[in-house]
């Protein structure tokens, strides 16, 4: 079924630092659009506080939207940007088989898993997927900070015959909102690349605490990325994915465009939240063992990451 595309109604799915950014950013350019949280509380100071967005140009900006908890169900809208973590998706996956058949979801999920989990409950003409590399930091339920700039790519996993007017409409948006929007055929490849940066990233910026930037302050550090590299592309390349030099360049570029970006994993680690290191490294330990491919970094990294949690070293306060 196509949708309905004069009337865009986009939901928001999480209030962290992806969900407020993208929310905000496309209030401001004038869209209707509804924050669905998983705390009451957050739902509340949104509604009454309006969202508060701090542009890299140094403005502050107050947005309004509207807000919901997760508790009281998904709200009526045609588009539905997933921004939660792979660990809150399973229990979003009931509200979201409820969903009309006319609406899309678009998925920005870290890491692999989640095209798996959506199509469990969703038609494949529902599921769309993104993958982004903008920067952003929570400040408070009602504020966040956009701290670099970068793409967001849109599409379906694999390619598929026709194009959706109601993503195309999206992508249009979006570009309105001022980010740099493509629609992507399929987005597999990408979501491949998105996997080896945050796999390399992620895990060590929350080990060391340290923003983005910093990895490539050091000599020990890059050293560090490079092998996490080298035993990825051949875990990618199993995966019928040729990965080369220009990725790691482009890993590169994105430590340094999110220079003084703490990286989701850091934030969760200092939030004591769960953290995607089981979809990001742990994906790629679990394909390495189907394959053969040893992985020893990603184990080690998978491993720190969940005891440095577990045991709440890293908690901010
Ligand atoms: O995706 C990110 C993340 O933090 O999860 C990057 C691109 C590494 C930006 O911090």
């Amino acid at each position: 079924m196509q949708p309905d595309t004069s009337a865009l109604q986009v939901v928001v799915v999480g209030g962290g630092s992806v969900g407020l950014l993208y929310a905000a950013r496309l209030a401001l350019a004038g869209q209707s659009v509804t924050v669905v949280t998983r705390s009451s509380l957050q739902a509340n100071q949104l509604m009454e506080q309006g969202l508060w967005l701090h542009s890299l140009d140094g403005q502050k900006n107050r947005v309004n939207v509207q807000a919901q908890p997760i508790a009281d169900g998904l709200p009526e809208g045609n588009l539905y940007l997933l921004t939660v973590k792979q660990p809150d998706l399973p229990s979003l996956l009931p509200a979201l088989a409820e969903i009309p058949p006319y609406a899309r979801v678009i998925a920005l999920q870290n890491g692999m898993g989640h095209q798996e989990l959506l199509a469990s409950v969703l038609e494949d003409a529902q599921c769309y997927f993104a993958i982004h590399t903008e920067g952003a930091r929570r400040h408070s339920a009602t504020e966040v900070e956009h701290t670099g700039t970068g793409t967001l790519r849109v599409g379906p996993w694999q390619e598929k015959a026709d194009r959706d007017a109601l993503i195309d409409a999206f992508v249009t948006w979006a570009v309105d909102a001022g980010i740099t929007a493509l629609y992507e055929k399929a987005i597999e490849p990408h979501a491949w690349r998105k996997l080896l940066a945050n796999a390399l990233i992620n895990p060590l910026t929350a080990l060391f605490e340290i923003p983005n930037g910093a990895l490539l302050d050091s000599s020990y550090t890059q050293g560090l990325m490079r092998d996490l590299f080298n035993e990825a592309v051949e875990v990618a390349a199993f995966s019928g994915q040729k990965i080369g030099d220009p990725e790691w360049q482009e890993i590169v570029a994105i430590c340094r465009n999110t220079s003084r970006n703490l990286s989701s994993m850091l934030q969760d680690v200092k939030r004591q939240k769960p953290t995607e290191v089981q979809a990001i490294n742990g994906y790629l330990v679990k394909r390495g063992k189907e394959a053969g491919i040893p992985t020893p970094l990603h184990e080690t990294l998978l491993r720190v990451i969940l005891l440095k949690t577990s045991m709440g070293i890293g908690k901010e306060g």
